[in-house]
């Protein structure tokens, strides 16, 4: 499957990008600059992209260095160049894209959350899992797993340094659909979308919970929240977050907001908060987790710094210090910039990239695995289903 080259260079890992909007854009940046940084067994190629306006997709392959464009995903699906298939479109086309990729003799990366449903993510999880028998290996595109200083966090967790993880507070807060006359993009939509802020934001943070903690969540009780119920029709194309709208306004058909609470398999607890509707808060990922020993606190607005507690410090200078996780030691800086000198939001995107082609290139199972995502997918159903029998107690009423 892989192509040996003569001039000395790693083999080349061929890759294909189904969308290319934001996501697309990210990504792309991760598999230009993994090769460049990392020392890598392939060398991921940039083969081609595929979109369904020929003048858009033309024009994302020069600006983003793929080298065709394709205007059916079939097409790139079935490109001998493409030994491995980016799915960076909205949800409701990951489960159909995948299974397709995985059966064609492809390795797959899907962008999160995996898919729009339990059942689609079940049946791509049983497909990872036939495909696996061949050879073949996909991966959720969870990125902030990549950064370094949450991966350390991961580390000193796993070394036991905070012992027994006994609550994980995560909140994803952003504020670019407070204007209520933000338009109805597809991410407002739950026939592409999934869910709103949930599926969004939602999915990103019951990943991290379990992937810092190590244990899946067991339990969840939820409120969901919809503030603006009507929204401007879109007006052309969207680009990213940004879009605008026509006069004609329609539903609104997911969450702007979900807030939630769980409880891990250890018996930890876990405090979730999404929202889209947060004025000032940009891209606002902030987790706490305390153990036994210890406490650590991360910020992705200050993403190189890891704060960290350790409670066997003498109370006198005992408190919560700030490591700059910018040294080679830490995950990933090995490759990067002198001590100091900061990583940013894109670079969880070649990290990805990179950790993949590694997988690939030893035929190790990634992680992210589409069994996480589908564990993912559950947690979020779970939250839906509780916040729609809305079990809310009320206190009892102070007598009269
Ligand atoms: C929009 O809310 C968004 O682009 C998410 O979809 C991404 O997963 C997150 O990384 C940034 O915000």
């Amino acid at each position: 499957m892989e192509r040996t080259d003569s001039d000395g260079a790693p083999p080349a890992l061929g890759v294909g990008m189904i969308g290319y909007a934001f996501m697309g854009a990210a990504h792309s940046q991760g598999w230009r600059t993994a090769a460049r940084v990392f020392d890598l067994p392939l060398r991921p190629v940039l083969a081609a992209v595929a979109g369904r306006d020929a003048a858009a997709v033309r024009a994302a392959a020069h600006r983003h260095g793929w080298a065709a464009a394709e205007t059916d995903w079939r097409a790139l699906v079935a490109r001998d160049d493409v030994q491995l298939v980016d799915i960076c479109t909205p949800g409701d086309s990951h489960a159909e894209i995948a299974i397709a990729a995985l059966e064609a003799g492809k390795h797959v990366l899907c962008e999160k959350p995996l898919a729009n449903s339990v059942a689609e993510a079940e049946a791509m999880a049983a497909a990872a899992e036939r495909a696996r028998e061949h050879g073949l290996l996909a991966m959720v595109g969870f990125n902030y797993r990549r950064v370094p200083a949450v991966a350390y966090a991961r580390r000193l967790i796993a070394e036991g340094r905070l012992g027994a993880v006994r609550h994980v507070r995560v909140t994803y807060l952003q504020d670019w659909l407070v204007d209520p006359d933000f338009p109805l993009t597809w991410r407002l939509e739950r026939e592409h979308a999934g869910s709103g802020a949930l599926g969004d934001l939602g999915a990103h943070i019951v990943d991290l919970a379990q992937f810092l903690a190590g244990e899946p969540l067991v339990g969840v009780s939820a409120q969901l929240e919809t503030f603006v119920r009507e929204r401007p029709l879109l007006a052309g194309a969207s680009a990213g977050l940004s879009a605008s709208g026509g006069s004609d306004r329609g539903p609104v058909t997911v969450d702007d907001a979900a807030v939630f609470t769980g409880r891990l398999a250890s018996g930890a607890l876990a405090v979730f908060e999404a929202s889209r509707m947060a004025p000032g808060r940009k891209n606002a990922l902030r987790l706490e987790i305390n153990g036994e020993r210890g406490s650590i606190a991360f910020d992705l607005e200050r993403l190189n710094e890891l704060m960290f507690h350790d409670h066997a410090e003498p109370a006198v200078t005992a408190g919560f210090r700030r490591i700059l996780v910018t040294e080679a030691d830490h995950p990933y800086l090995e490759a990067w910039w002198p001590p100091g000198h900061a990583l940013g939001y894109e670079h969880t995107f070649a990290h990805q990239a990179r950790d993949l082609v590694v997988a690939v290139a030893s035929g190790t199972q990634p992680e992210p695995s589409f069994a996480d995502g589908l564990q993912v997918q559950r947690v979020l159903a779970a939250v839906e289903e509780s916040a729609g029998k809305n079990a809310v107690y009320t206190p009892v009423p102070v007598p009269a």
